[in-house]
């Protein structure tokens, strides 16, 4: 199989529960409603299988609200689901409640034994490399323990810095192709990318910067106009898609799937 960081075969989404309303936010500007949240989440799962995709939807878990975030929780590569330790308190489990998910739908399952925390959208992957952003989530231990476990998956793991204040390395930067990543101009001047063509969000319109590639589509938050021409006019094809209540606790667009390939 080879190392193509875009072309997706599979996703994996979940629900959002009525509990989503107690998500996690660094700031309140009111609760998501869980019924606009549902919608906006059907909007996504189908414009993921407009690109051919086949997309599998778990139910709600109300255990957990930020459980719709369900990227944080593993990380897919090469048929394998690798289970993360996500780093705060009330999110950890989600990982082992996904886990008989994963068991049935992936070719294996390997579990992240650490002592340390990794959240998924503290990582990127490109065609050879596995960047892991430390931040207030994910631990140096944490992105070396899963140091062996990329390696033996083919894949070099490189740890960068998320700088302060923001909350996931992908919060601010997204793959656009092999070459190429979509940041705002505060993530990419840690020089993380310097190894690759960047493309900068516009300014006021830095939500942006958490987009995804899957397939022959970047998917872009609505309400991001400058960004997405310029996008359009480096002949990017750009679907914009509405984000307004994952926003409201944190969340964008990568975060609310698991992409994968079998
Ligand atoms: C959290 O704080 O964990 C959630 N409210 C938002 C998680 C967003 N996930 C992501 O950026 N990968």
């Amino acid at each position: 199989m080879a190392n193509h960081s875009y072309l997706f075969s599979h996703a994996l989404c979940r629900t959002p529960s009525n509990s989503v309303a107690d998500g996690l936010r660094a700031e309140d500007q009111g609760d998501p409603s869980a019924e606009v949240f549902r919608q906006e989440h059907e909007a996504y799962v189908a414009a993921l299988r407009a690109t051919g995709a086949e997309v599998t939807v778990l139910a709600p878990d109300e255990a957990f609200p930020d459980s719709v975030f369900i990227e944080d929780a593993a990380l897919c590569l090469k048929g394998q689901a690798i289970m993360l330790r996500p780093g705060t308190e009330t999110r950890l489990g989600e990982s082992a409640a996904l886990r008989p998910d994963l068991v049935k739908l992936m070719n294996g399952v390997i579990d992240l034994e650490t002592a340390g925390f990794v959240d998924g959208g503290d990582i990127l992957c490109s065609d050879t490399e596995v960047m892991v952003g430390l931040s207030a989530r994910t631990t140096r231990q944490g992105a070396e323990d899963l140091t062996p476990i990329v390696a033996d998956l083919g894949y070099a793991l490189r740890i960068v810095e998320t700088p302060a204040d923001i909350l996931h390395f992908k919060t601010e930067s997204s793959l656009l192709d092999a070459e190429t990543m979509l940041a705002t101009p505060k993530l990419a001047a840690s020089g993380c990318f310097d190894q690759y063509r960047v493309i900068h969000t516009a300014e006021g319109e830095e939500a942006a910067a958490n987009a995804i590639r899957f397939n022959d589509t970047v998917f872009l938050s609505s309400g991001n106009p400058r960004t997405a021409e310029t996008l359009d006019q480096a002949g990017y094809k750009v679907v914009q898609l509405p984000t307004t209540q994952a926003a409201l606790v944190d969340g964008g667009l990568s975060c609310m799937s698991l992409r994968f390939s079998l």
